[in-house]
């Protein structure tokens, strides 16, 4: 029996970022020998990397945190109402010291491949330090925005200064004091690094292709008493988040667009729009499935840009025109468009005189101006999604390639599940709500759901769950088709795989909303988990 087969851990976990850091805490609670492992020298996983100036979470510190243990939330004092990278890396080293975590993690070890073994139903692992590691289950949390992309430019060699990405930032501050900088990008990381370089640099130069809408983040201090007060109602703001399409406590809005007359709709906007942040985009509750509603929101952000900036030339390029606010992640920030107000900030249109290529002094543009610069900064984003798992070497069922599989676009049964790859579950993969909704709180809910399912292969003598073709299929269909009827494909963007030449046009992300994904998911593992290959432990042979 399988009972007999070895194995030198039960599960392996891929990354040690919140989902993976939960996994291997849930897990290990379950009697499972786990092995984590991660190419940063520490916990953190996208909050390791991403350690640019102005780096902040666009997700409110108290529910980007764990929910699973009350007294974690208890212990932890968020010291801001949107918590920055160094604070959010602190409470991710702060809860694996408090669960004793990295005892079972290897850090500056990358896992570069894994193989299953059909015989044994076993997968093994490799890893950049050429270790072999063989497990009955794989759990790949790997990130969504995970794997930085650079654009080649022609010349790159070239250049005299320093070049740095957004997504692998130096651990050491970088000095920009007196230097001649290019932010290449407008993306939320190009809009939250540009202020604050601005505010040290000589001169800083915003290279933007396409704007981006940004709403202000009106970040606050949390004072003691207020803190105090949220967290006396943890509880009950968990259980509002849950309930929430995004997995946000705020309340989903009521209101169409058009059931007030405008001068009420401009001073519920208004209203809204003091309180800050991404929910100012669900105000209303058509902004995003109606085109005259989603008309009424962009003239409103239009109107806010043109009244902080001073240059109207200025302002009608940072005011997004060709696509409907939504379509792309929406960005919060603070004092990006006062910035362009600086005497010493100019904004490039690299649409209009598109980068050819770097040479020693800088940058030059296609009508043959050269930027001079010291330092470029790539906040040129991610391949999204997909990225960190297809440049893994995976080999499911007859050796099948798990890249080769994806290479129309990736397809999962609940964005958990691979057809041909028995015990392999991804952790906020492509067809899953992931960055749609609260990420910590879609870690926690997959890995809940993940670990369960180890549980029944056990309690059930099983060696294995596979996705069955048909269920993976029918979940993939189910994913575009909410995406047809979404304003998705009005924009290209790493949502839909538009900012990766080559990469298949799909909509990565599960559109339904956090609580409908999770009632798909739990009706699937109360039906004995429907769409899925039970296989036995008898065919197993003892390795
Ligand atoms: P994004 O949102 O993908 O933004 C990348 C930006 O870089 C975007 O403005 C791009 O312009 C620009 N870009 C990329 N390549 C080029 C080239 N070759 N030339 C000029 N401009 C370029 O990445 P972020 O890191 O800002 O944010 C990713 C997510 O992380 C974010 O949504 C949050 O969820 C956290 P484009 O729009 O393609 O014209």
């Amino acid at each position: 029996s399988n009972a007999s087969t070895h194995v030198d851990v039960d599960a392996v976990v891929v990354g040690a970022g919140f989902a993976g850091l939960y996994a291997i805490h849930r897990l290990r609670g379950d009697g499972l020998s786990v092995r984590g492992f991660d190419g940063a020298t520490d916990v953190g996983g996208t909050w390791y990397w991403n350690r640019y100036p102005g780096a902040r979470c666009d997700v409110e510190s108290l529910d980007y945190s764990f929910s699973f243990s009350p007294e974690l939330e208890q212990e932890w004092n968020w010291t801001e109402r949107y918590a920055s990278q160094p604070e959010i890396l602190r409470y991710l080293q702060f809860v694996a010291d408090r669960l004793d975590l990295r005892r079972d993690i290897t850090f500056g070890t990358r896992v570069d491949a894994a193989a299953f073994d059909e015989d044994s139903v076993t997968w093994t692992v490799r890893t950049s330090s050429g270790e072999e590691v063989r497990a009955r289950f794989l759990l790949l949390a790997t990130g969504p925005l995970s794997v930085a992309n650079v654009p080649s430019l022609p010349g790159q060699e070239t250049f005299a200064g320093r070049t740095f990405h957004t997504g692998g930032w130096p651990h050491e501050p970088v000095d920009f004091t007196g230097r001649r900088v290019a932010v290449i990008g407008t993306g939320s990381s190009g809009i939250q690094v540009a202020p604050r370089i601005a505010e040290q640099a000589d001169h800083l130069y915003v290279l933007q292709r396409t704007p981006n809408y940004t709403i202000p983040a009106h970040n606050f201090t949390w004072e003691p008493d207020a803190l105090a007060e949220a967290k006396a109602g943890y509880r009950e703001r968990r259980a509002r988040a849950w309930q929430n399409a995004g997995g946000s406590p705020n309340p989903a809005p009521t209101q169409g667009t058009f059931d007030v007359d405008e001068a009420e709709r401009r001073r519920i906007f208004e209203e809204r729009w003091a309180v800050g942040g991404a929910r100012w985009l669900r105000t209303f509750t058509d902004t995003t499935s109606d085109h005259a509603a989603n008309a009424e929101a962009v003239a409103f952000v239009h109107e806010k840009i043109r009244e902080r900036v001073r240059d109207p030339e200025v302002a009608a390029k940072l005011s997004p025109t060709t696509y409907p606010i939504g379509a792309r992640r929406v960005c919060v920030d603070t004092g990006y468009w006062d910035t362009f107000n600086r005497g010493d900030v100019t904004l490039v249109d690299v649409r209009e005189d598109p980068i050819e290529g770097l040479e020693p002094a800088g940058l030059r543009l296609r009508s043959g101006r050269v930027v001079e610069i010291d330092d470029l900064v790539f906040a040129t984003g991610f391949d999204a999604m997909t990225g960190a798992v297809t440049r893994l070497d995976i080999r499911g069922r007859d050796g099948r390639q798990l890249r080769d599989e994806w290479a129309e676009g990736p397809r999962t049964a609940l964005g958990i599940a691979v057809a041909g790859f028995p015990n392999l579950f991804l952790l906020n993969g492509p067809g899953s709500p992931s960055v749609l909704a609260n990420m910590v709180l879609t870690s926690e809910q997959q890995v809940n759901w993940v670990a369960d399912a180890l549980g029944y292969v056990r309690s059930h003598g099983l060696a294995a769950l596979e996705a069955e073709p048909a269920a993976q299929d029918a979940w993939t269909e189910h994913c575009n088709s909410l995406a047809e009827h979404s304003m998705m494909f009005e924009a290209d963007s790493w949502y839909i795989g538009a900012n990766i030449p080559g990469k298949p046009r799909v909509l990565m992300f599960y559109l339904g909303g956090l609580p409908a994904y999770m009632r798909a998911c739990d009706e699937v593992a109360a039906d004995d988990y429907r769409g899925f290959v039970k296989v036995p432990a008898d065919e197993v042979e003892s390795a």
